[in-house]
């Protein structure tokens, strides 16, 4: 193709496009106030301005009509009673609640927040918002050249997207990710703002293909879209850590995930019989090395029709499942959208007779190529789909399956757009709809009736499921992986800013195919990313059909020992980590974060890609270059334990770190603590033994955290059944003091105790308890 050769960039090809009119909202004529929520007339166009919180506003334009409020399918509460002070004065108007002032100029109408010490958070300049002829709406935003941009889903290059321009469009995309390939399978039309240390965001509330652009233009950025309204929300902030929880209290967050599913994940495309399935779980077993998931890829189906077993491949499917379930391993398998059409197929059937799938306004159904060939998809943008789908789970629960993946759902189609004609019109309850608008949350919506239908069939038990496509909200029921890449270095480095990003985003379960996707792993790629994927929050091996196998043993005794080790590892953290997911849970906060939202004040940390932290005291910073057993590694305020060698490093100072294959440099935060487990065997992964691992200081340091647990599997921790402790650790020269602050829940584990354990304690230091001298917390 002539497109792929220079030919792309001859000089004469570019034909000059006409200059681009906006037309601008215009003057204000009048405004009123219906309950809580502020409309204004404007010479163009009219306004919509809700408080949510005294540190949420939602603004609402509508170029043709009053602005309409409802059916975001990513908003999940209503806006709180906020207290106004209003004043209107002649060339302005002003709306404070106790923490922001939002101030409006009337000719033309601008709209600029500030908070109560007049620094701007979100403003506007020469330009606002504005829309043009066919449809498109835009907004002009101020940017100021210390301004940092961060989160936007998922999305490939660096942590820091100022000079970046992103569109918002769910695409499956197999040719290699690059730094510039964009969109990928998720929209998330969400960013957060570092400005001088502070922090704010922004939701776009916009389904249709949308556009963010903090590259064309260094005083101003835009975001816009190819139609409907332009509705967003601001984040106050003023710490990254409350943007996010204020991005997360609309949106959601993630539910309590099952312990297992944050176990490590074995998966290829495909383990194509129940034999290899057998025998592959059996290694694991044997080898001892620990593993709570096994995906099954599309060739278990019988045709790729969902909903079925290939009776020839897998002959026993429920026993199969069974049999790993004694093992300690659960399986999860793979389900896409597409429904094949074949009148023979049940699903098809009942499908076409209830009016399940997509059709187009005159009636049609739409079909489009997949997997199984010529299919039909379920309008998930309808509430009787939705449930039917859900229901259909019923085949895998039945079989004892707990977990689904859902894969293809951007929808992908093999055609020349990639996706679903635009045209479809989607049930959308009741307002029909077409798919160019509803695309961006079509996978958003399989998930909610993947994830409620699994919640219901499973009696009890919380489900998992993974999820390739989604909108802002997909954190409510899916966690993410992100698709396709390949087996390159360059791809594990680009990992870390994406997966930092998606959290930063409210997506806290996410990571990447460990070992590469595509294209042939080898020992030296497949142990280092085997020791970035222990700490990841999703952690899953995965590998494409076609490329070479890539267990933890196919490259020799060392590298598996190696990487069976850091296997193990993730067990021995369970107990911090899933703290951190409780974490998420409540607030919304990344299990996995940049630096820069624990420090952000620290100009270091603004684009710092290859280092990352779990939770807010521990640092990794692995090795992702070939034959490189040396890095820098840069380490921000305070003194840091290293994990392996117990070396004690100075903050604020960059450090030449060496690490050989089998070591991943990882730094606890000196003053604070790290929970651990004792990993027993692959059948029982609950820890019999849990330790506080407490990085005594001696300089008077003050630390809290949360510990949580409870029985891993069940929605029984809602009434009661978890043990919360919070807990304040200080130490200093003579002492480290443990004080339960308090102690919540009913949940007895069976470790009944919690150890004490000091790192770096020194002669003279006691470890006191509650006040008393003691090593042990008993439960
Ligand atoms: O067009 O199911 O991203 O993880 O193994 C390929 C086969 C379809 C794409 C997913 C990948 C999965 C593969 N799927």
């Amino acid at each position: 193709m002539l497109e792929d050769t220079s030919f792309a960039i001859h000089p004469g090809k570019e034909q000059q496009s006409g200059a681009v009119v906006y037309r601008d909202i215009g003057r204000l004529l009048n405004y009123e106030a219906k309950e809580n929520t502020y409309f204004f007339n404007c010479e163009n166009g009219n306004v919509a301005i809700q408080f949510f919180t005294d540190l949420i506003v939602r603004i609402v334009m509508n170029q043709h009509h009053e602005p309409k409020l409802t059916g975001s399918k990513a908003v999940i509460v209503d806006p709180e009673l906020v207290s106004i002070e209003e004043t209107n004065g002649n060339e302005k108007l002003t709306f404070s609640t106790e923490k922001i002032e939002l101030h409006i100029t009337k000719n033309p109408f601008r709209l600029s927040v500030y908070d109560k010490d007049g620094h701007e958070i979100v403003t506007e300049g020469k330009r606002g918002m504005a829309y043009r002829e066919n449809g498109e709406v835009i907004s002009f935003k101020t940017m100021h050249e210390d301004d940092h941009f961060y989160g936007f889903g998922e999305k490939a290059g660096h942590l820091d997207k100022r000079g970046e321009s992103y569109e918002m469009w769910n695409s499956d995309v197999y040719a290699p990710h690059n730094p510039e390939t964009d969109p990928l399978y998720e929209s998330i039309p969400y960013f957060m703002t570092l400005r001088d240390g502070k922090a704010h965001g922004v939701f776009f509330d916009n389904t249709f293909r949308s556009k963010f652009d903090m590259k064309t233009t260094s005083n101003y950025y835009t975001f816009s879209a190819e139609g409907g309204q332009l509705d967003y929300y601001i984040f106050a902030g003023p710490e990254p850590k409350a943007v996010l929880e204020q991005y997360t209290h609309i949106t959601g967050r993630i539910p309590l995930p099952p312990k297992w599913s944050l176990g490590y994940h074995q998966s290829r495309y495909s383990y194509e019989t129940e034999e290899e399935v057998r025998e592959l779980a059996k290694n694991f077993v044997e080898k001892d090395i620990p593993v709570d998931v096994i995906h099954l890829d599309i060739h278990y189906m019988n045709g790729y029709r969902v909903f079925t077993f290939d009776k020839e491949r897998f002959p026993n499917p429920e026993k199969l499942i069974a049999d790993l379930k004694e093992m300690g391993i659960r399986v999860v398998p793979i389900v896409d959208p597409g429904v094949k059409k074949d009148s023979e197929y049940h699903i098809y059937q009942e499908g076409v007779r209830q009016e399940q799938f997509c059709k187009y306004i005159e009636g049609e159904i739409y079909f489009g190529e997949v997997w199984p060939g010529i299919s039909a998809f379920p309008d998930f943008t309808d509430e009787k789909v939705r449930k039917w789908w859900g229901e259909k789970h019923e085949f895998y629960t039945n079989l004892g399956i707990e977990g689904i993946w859902n894969d293809m759902n951007e929808p992908a189609v093999f055609n020349e757009t990639k996706t679903m004609d635009v045209n479809v019109m989607h049930r959308n309850d009741g307002e029909p709809t077409t798919h160019r608008e509803l695309h961006n949350v079509y996978g958003l919506l399989m998930g909610q009736a993947t994830y409620e239908g699994m919640k219901e069939k499973l009696n009890g038990k919380r489900p998992f499921l993974l999820t390739r496509a989604g909108y802002a909200g997909v954190q409510r029921y899916a966690s993410v992986w992100t698709g396709d890449n390949r087996s390159f270095w360059e791809h594990l480095q680009m990992s870390l800013p994406m997966v930092m990003n998606l959290g930063l985003s409210g997506v806290a379960f996410t990571g990447p195919d460990v070992g590469g996707f595509a294209h042939d792993t080898n020992a030296e790629l497949l142990t280092r990313w085997t020791q970035v994927g222990a700490f990841t929050p999703f952690f899953r091996n995965h590998s494409a059909i076609g490329f070479r196998y890539q267990e933890p043993w196919q490259f020799g005794d060392k590298h598996e020992d190696i990487m069976k080790n850091y296997i193990q590892m993730r067990y021995e953290w369970m107990p911090q980590l899933y703290s951190l997911f409780y974490e998420a849970s409540k607030t919304g906060l990344p299990v996995m974060r940049p630096l820069l939202m624990e420090f952000p004040m620290d100009a270091k940390t603004y684009n710092l890609n290859d280092q990352f932290m779990l939770g807010d005291n521990v640092i990794f910073a692995p090795i992702l270059q070939p034959s490189v057993t040396d890095r820098a590694v840069y380490l921000p305020k305070g003194e840091w334990v290293e994990f392996s060698t117990g070396e004690v490093y100075e903050g604020e100072k960059t450090h030449l770190i060496h690490a050989e294959i089998d070591e991943l440099p990882i730094f606890v935060k000196n003053g604070t603590v790290i929970m651990q487990g004792e990993w027993n065997s692959n059948k029982d992964k609950t820890p019999k033994h849990v330790s506080m691992n407490v990085y005594a200081s001696s300089q008077g340091e003050n630390y809290c955290f949360t510990y949580y647990d409870d029985d891993g599997e069940t929605f029984a921790y809602e009434g009661g059944a978890f043990i919360e402790l919070d807990v304040e650790v200080v130490s200093n020269e003579n002492s480290v003091k443990i004080n339960v602050l308090e102690q919540k829940g009913d949940f007895k584990p069976a470790y009944q105790e919690i150890n004490i354990n000091v790192v770096g304690q020194s002669e003279g230091q006691d470890i006191i308890i509650n006040g008393e001298k003691n090593k042990t917390i008993q439960l």
